[in-house]
């Protein structure tokens, strides 16, 4: 027996699975070398959105149906080999969220996780434990599971950001729940930068429990972010896998900000080649500033400023900066983690 072949399907073997199959019963030894493989083999395919495109069906979606009709108007980034299953990755989804000037996204909440990463226009809000915020562009923002949230827009421009839901990891282990609210929006509680005083000043309220696995930030500033990056930058240290690397935190316990997504955000000086990197969380890439190319196990994807872009698990992967660039990423890291299932090959660096 090998953990990489099939044993012989002989006719008495075929009679046989056939016969015990009416009650239910699979021979492991048939199907063992495709559940254990000896490395990660994933239907998830390397590829890239064009958000120019992607704004233009957002547009065309917004003349079609409101906000409120739809709940969330939103074009899910589904992988080309995962179709008809809203996953961009096996573990995670993406999608893009249109709010027109004047709408509402009615208040719900349910089990699973959601991040916010704004891509287009200035200044809509959403609403998150009483909370509001102001989203900007390059803006990260935390919906964690089981919290009330609704999306308004009083501006005059149409508003687009990026979802990523751990909506297949929540599926996966059949625990979804989701509520309605009975008004649009929730009552506001506390003033807009509330919880970003009381947990993002390197402070934490005296007494503090942490009762909760998401951070209770949920609007990390891109201003804040890449202002940090600009500082790190002049130190010139650069990892050869990823230039400039940072998780965003949860302040209360200094891990991962979500309890299931990992999310980053990379600096790369102009010019500037990663060395070819893999690891066992895909990943879902936006690029904020700049524009370059990306291998991902030897096909090369050419981007600028707001195309997304999905690295699947295992893959060997290389950025490449013509000009400095940020990029926010997220994937299933943190989740791995915490299951012992986390791995990485740095190559010899
Ligand atoms: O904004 O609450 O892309 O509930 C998918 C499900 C966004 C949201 C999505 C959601 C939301």
């Amino acid at each position: 027996m090998s953990l990489t072949e099939k044993p012989e399907e002989t006719p008495e073997r075929l009679a046989f699975y056939d016969k015990i199959d009416k009650e239910a019963f699979t021979p492991l030894w048939a199907v063992m070398s495709s559940i254990i493989t000896p490395e990660p083999k994933s239907a998830c395919q390397p590829h890239i959105w064009r958000f120019e495109n992607a704004r233009a069906h957002l547009l065309e979606a917004g003349g079609l149906i409101t906000a409120k009709e739809a709940e969330r108007r939103v074009l899910i980034l589904e992988n080309p080999g995962l179709r008809g299953t809203s996953k961009i990755t096996t573990s995670l989804y993406a999608g893009l969220q249109l709010v027109m000037p004047g709408e509402v996204a009615p208040a719900h909440r349910h089990s699973q996780s959601a991040l916010r990463f704004v891509l287009d226009g200035s200044g809509a809000h959403t609403a998150v434990n009483g909370e509001r915020t102001e989203m900007q562009y390059g803006d990260f923002v935390i919906t964690p599971p089981w919290a009330w949230h609704d999306h308004g827009n009083t501006t005059d421009e149409p508003m687009i950001w990026l979802d990523g839901l751990d909506i297949p990891i929540v599926t996966h282990f059949d625990a979804s729940f989701a509520e309605g609210m009975d008004a649009d929006e929730q009552p506001i509680t506390r003033q807009t930068g509330d919880s970003l005083a009381r947990f993002g000043a390197n402070m934490l309220p005296v007494d503090y429990r942490q009762e909760k696995l998401a951070s209770p930030i949920f609007n990390y500033s891109y201003a804040r972010s890449r202002e940090a990056l600009e500082k790190m930058k002049a130190q010139q240290e650069w990892d050869p896998c990823h230039g400039l690397k940072m998780r965003y935190v949860n302040p209360v316990d200094g891990g991962y900000a979500m309890p299931t997504i990992a999310p980053f955000l990379q600096l790369l000086p102009k010019g500037f080649k990663t060395a070819a990197y893999r690891s066992t969380d895909a990943t879902v890439h936006v690029p904020v500033e700049g524009r370059g190319r990306t291998s991902i196990a030897g096909e090369t994807f050419e981007w600028g400023p707001r195309d997304i872009f999905v690295v699947p698990s295992w893959h060997h992967v290389s950025h490449e900066a013509d000009e400095e660039a940020v990029l926010f990423s997220y994937s299933d890291r943190v989740a791995q983690e915490k299951l012992g299932l986390f791995r990485q090959d740095r190559g010899n660096n």
